[in-house]
């Protein structure tokens, strides 16, 4: 039995719905409210010490960030879509375009930073919308140069999606969140909105949650 822990706009956890609904894996959902600060609750520590969404856990197994979850999936239930490609050299194409986005962009508009922003150095809500923009402006750039060397095709890698697609996607809702213009990145949106017609990404979507509000 799967179990995602989540919330329907974090970013993190629409990923790992993403892989979950392209593995066509049944999993049932357990939200913890984050403005409400439901992830620092002590029970949800236990299971992610980080009190971070997205937590999956896999009958007794527990499994903490997005990443190594949609890795463990793939690995964990071969028989169905594989989120990374077979041989080596696409995988880490694969996880490097996973990583501009999860490693580099995310953690720098994700909810804890920005109430950092707003409670400790008193930043107003324009400010804290131009620092995103600033390091979305960044990570779209190198996207865009990353999709543009022969190796994309109709998704990020090749003509088939994979995590990276699903790393994607929550990063497109951000930069709408927060105003950015994606006109410049023809490549990226091209590729963003192939992902985004198909039904594993519509299910994952944070309004179709059943903790939306
Ligand atoms: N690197 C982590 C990031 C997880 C993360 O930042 N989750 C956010 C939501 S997208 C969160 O739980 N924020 C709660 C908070 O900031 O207090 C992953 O990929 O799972």
């Amino acid at each position: 039995m799967l179990v995602l822990h989540d919330y329907f706009r974090s970013g993190a956890s629409h990923r790992v719905r993403i892989a979950l609904h392209l593995k066509d894996l049944e999993f049932t959902q357990a939200s913890h409210h984050l403005r409400r600060g439901e992830q620092r609750a002590q029970d949800y520590l236990s299971l992610n010490p980080q009190g971070l969404v997205p937590t999956l856990v896999h009958d007794n197994l527990v499994v903490t960030q997005s990443l190594a979850i949609m890795e463990y999936l793939d690995e964990t239930f071969p028989q169905t879509r594989q989120l990374l490609p077979p041989n080596a050299a696409d995988r880490a194409r694969v996880r490097s375009l996973s990583g501009v986005i999860a490693a580099d962009t995310h953690p720098l508009n994700n909810l804890r930073i920005l109430s950092y922003l707003e409670k400790n150095l008193g930043l107003p809500e324009e400010d804290r919308n131009a620092w995103c923009r600033r390091w979305l402006k960044e990570s779209f750039e190198a996207l865009e140069v990353h999709l543009s060397d022969g190796r994309s095709g109709h998704f990020c890698h090749g003509d088939e999606p994979t995590m990276a697609d699903a790393c994607l996607a929550p990063q497109m809702l951000s930069a709408k969140r927060f105003g950015f213009d994606m006109a410049p990145f023809a490549n990226v949106t091209r590729v963003a909105n192939n992902a985004a017609e198909l039904g594993a990404f519509k299910l994952a979507e944070p309004m179709r949650q059943p903790d939306a509000e």
